[in-house]
């Protein structure tokens, strides 16, 4: 940079390059893993942009030895002719100015995922380099920027070619992201759902140190990633789906109910964006699958006239993908994320879409919608059971509830419950030291007894009959599944705590599972946490009350020199090994104790995941855990996952 003369414009330019690294929050969010995944996004976007407009019919993604990532597409290639105005290449305002979309035809750069154009300069912005390869008119150019976006290597050609496309390759700054190591899974899941979402496009991801490559591509797009999501389950048909492309939205569906599935699956994606919140794109289909149903079953005089079945007894045990393209001019979202589609539009769209289509389906494959028919009666028919059940517990049973709870919850004293704390303690020993511990004006604590019901694909009348979880539900007071409400949530912050041990991780991904599942929203507010019980403990052996708590084994090394000749080691192997001070002071109390706080990363893994490690068919789980774990010579797991 040394000898770099700065311009007026330069210097405009390298502002706004610092405030992106000033303020990364507002363009990708975060800088956790979440944010590092997001300038792969935004990077693949721009290739996936150039696909979806017919230019080019393969993006490679490749983790390169040295933690840099790289890009490869076969569009038309980033122009890098000199930008009139500023006497700049294009390449390289796009790569440093922020709304540099729209300074060329706007029509051909419009980014639908990206961020409208900016998302190569955040990129560049938040590298410690981008390197930018340009195939086009018979050359090949490039273009290098280091540490946030500074010319490092200015365009110049380096060879000549017959090939079009672009190649951006670029590595995290690690100033920014405390961690920059990207994941294979993440990005092998992101390049998956894109395919099916674009059929006739090879997505290739290639990870140069460990050999792994996969080549994503289908050519039945949503009906394959049906299958794909119902693959471990028992379908009751083939897969329905249907297209309309005669409005401006264009819409796709595909769908398939499956037997012994309790949960309503339904993946949306609009401009091939997921909508994880929905939005108006879902509100259209939800209202016209449950109309379409209750006509065609009260003309095939399968209900009685004056009965109807509920869309969420319809939608039970239905996997869908609706897949909305949304004009830039009409695209509109709710809320600061994206994950909500508020484009008005789109529910008649839909709606309008399934109307046409699906009547005659059923009509067409009359033993199917029978079945159906039978089966949305069948999950009413529970639904109501289980509503007599939990009427009945209100009433006659209130007192055995209450009892319930009174003799195993040790709870908060202060009413303030956005500030009360509950603890889901893994043994009664160990919750006996916790309530001795606890500080009791705030801190609620919640013993279990040895493993909780795996929650994955449970019905609701299951989840009720469970003593550990109805005693759950009652103590955190908002209810569960579709009637859960987490402003009602007695306790600001849920924290299992639990020994750090293998049956400890198997009682947090059990307890997990169960809040995903019927509370997921404690998990989106950031409510959900794991405790941090410490793994040893260094003492001086001719002073014990000089000691120092470790966390981890790098902690311990350091902790033996600290202390020096002499010292002894305390290995925690369970909560209970500590004593009530010991655990407050490590493990619960505010002011010294240190928390995990649950997150969801990326809810299409999630889904995945829990599905693989949780669901009933134990196949995929086998080979998750031949993939992801290693085990000791004492078959206990000694690394977690790579992933
Ligand atoms: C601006 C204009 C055009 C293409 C692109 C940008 C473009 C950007 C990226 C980023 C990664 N791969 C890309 N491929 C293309 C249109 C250029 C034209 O009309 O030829």
């Amino acid at each position: 940079m040394a000898d770099t003369k700065y311009t007026a414009n330069d210097i405009e330019l390298l502002s706004e390059l610092e405030g992106v690294r000033k303020r990364p929050g507002m363009y990708i969010g975060s800088t956790n893993l979440n944010g590092l995944h997001h300038l792969v996004w935004e990077v693949i976007d721009n290739s996936v942009d150039e696909a979806v407009n017919g230019y080019g019919k393969k993006i490679t993604v490749t983790l390169m030895r040295d933690g840099s990532l790289t890009v490869e597409d076969e569009g038309r290639g980033v122009p890098v002719d000199i930008h009139k105005e500023s006497g700049i290449p294009a390449v390289q305002l796009i790569y440093t100015t922020l709304h540099s979309g729209g300074k060329f035809n706007s029509k051909n750069y419009k980014t639908s995922a990206g961020l409208h154009g900016v998302g190569a300069t955040v990129v560049n912005a938040l590298s410690e380099f981008v390197e930018v390869t340009v195939y086009r008119d018979n050359q090949i150019s490039q273009i290098s920027f280091a540490n946030g976006g500074h010319l490092q290597t200015p365009l110049h050609v380096i060879g000549s070619t017959n090939k079009h496309g672009t190649t951006v390759r670029f590595k995290p700054d690690p100033s920014i992201f405390p961690n920059t190591k990207f994941s294979y899974e993440t990005i092998a899941s992101r390049l998956e759902e894109k395919s099916y979402l674009l059929t006739g496009v090879h997505f290739i991801i290639k990870d140069q140190i460990t050999g792994n490559t996969h080549d994503y591509y289908t050519e039945h797009g949503l009906r394959e990633y049906v299958q794909t999501l119902t693959i471990d389950k028992t379908p009751m048909a083939d897969v329905i789906d249907m297209s309309d492309s005669s409005n401006p939205i264009q819409v796709d569906i595909a769908m398939r109910w499956c037997v012994g599935d309790y949960s309503e699956n339904i993946y949306s994606y609009a401009n091939d964006v997921r909508t994880a919140d929905g939005g108006t794109h879902e509100t259209g289909f939800k209202g016209a699958l449950t109309k379409i149903i209750n006509d065609w079953a009260s003309e095939n005089e399968l209900i009685r006239g004056n009965q109807s079945i509920d869309g969420s007894d319809i939608r039970e045990g239905l996997t869908a993908v609706i897949s909305v393209k949304v004009p830039e001019n009409k695209l509109e979202y709710e809320g600061q994320t994206k994950g909500k589609l508020g484009t008005p539009e789109a529910t008649a769209v839909v709606s309008n879409a399934l109307a046409n289509f699906m009547p005659y389906y059923l009509t067409e494959h009359k033993d199917f919608a029978v079945a159906l028919i039978k089966k949305c009666a069948q999950a009413k028919e529970a639904r109501e059971a289980a509503r007599k059940a939990r009427e009945a517990a209100r009433g006659t049973k209130k007192k055995v509830a209450e009892m319930i709870i009174s003799d195993k919850l040790a709870s908060a004293q202060s009413k303030d419950y956005k500030n009360n704390e509950l603890f889901i303690v893994e043994g009664d020993s160990a919750g006996g030291t916790a309530k001795k511990g606890r500080d009791r004006s705030h801190q609620a604590i919640l013993p279990l007894r040895g493993k909780p019901l795996n929650t994955h694909n449970v019905s609701n009348q299951e989840i009720i009959d469970n003593l550990e979880f109805s005693t759950l539900i009652q103590t955190i007071g908002a209810g569960f599944g579709d009637e859960f409400n987490p402003d009602a949530s007695h306790y600001g912050k849920i924290i299992i705590m639990t020994d750090a041990d293998t049956d400890g991780a198997h009682i947090q991904i059990l307890l997990l599972t169960f809040f995903y599942n019927y509370m997921k929203p404690l998990i989106d507010r950031g409510m959900v946490y794991i405790a941090q019980p410490p793994l040893y403990r260094v003492y001086k052996k001719s002073d014990t009350k000089k000691h120092i708590f470790c966390w981890s084994d790098e902690e311990l090394e350091k902790a033996k020199q600290k202390i020096g000749a002499g010292y002894g080691i305390n290995r925690y192997k369970g909560l209970g090994e500590m004593n009530e001070d010991e655990l407050a002071l490590t493990t619960m109390n505010k002011a010294t104790r240190m928390l995990c706080r649950v997150m969801i990363d990326d809810s299409l893994v999630t889904e995945k995941r829990i599905e693989t490690l949780m669901g009933k068919d134990s196949a995929p789980r086998w080979a998750w855990i031949q993939e992801n774990v290693t085990f000791n010579e004492k078959d206990e797991f000694i690394k977690e996952v790579k992933n």
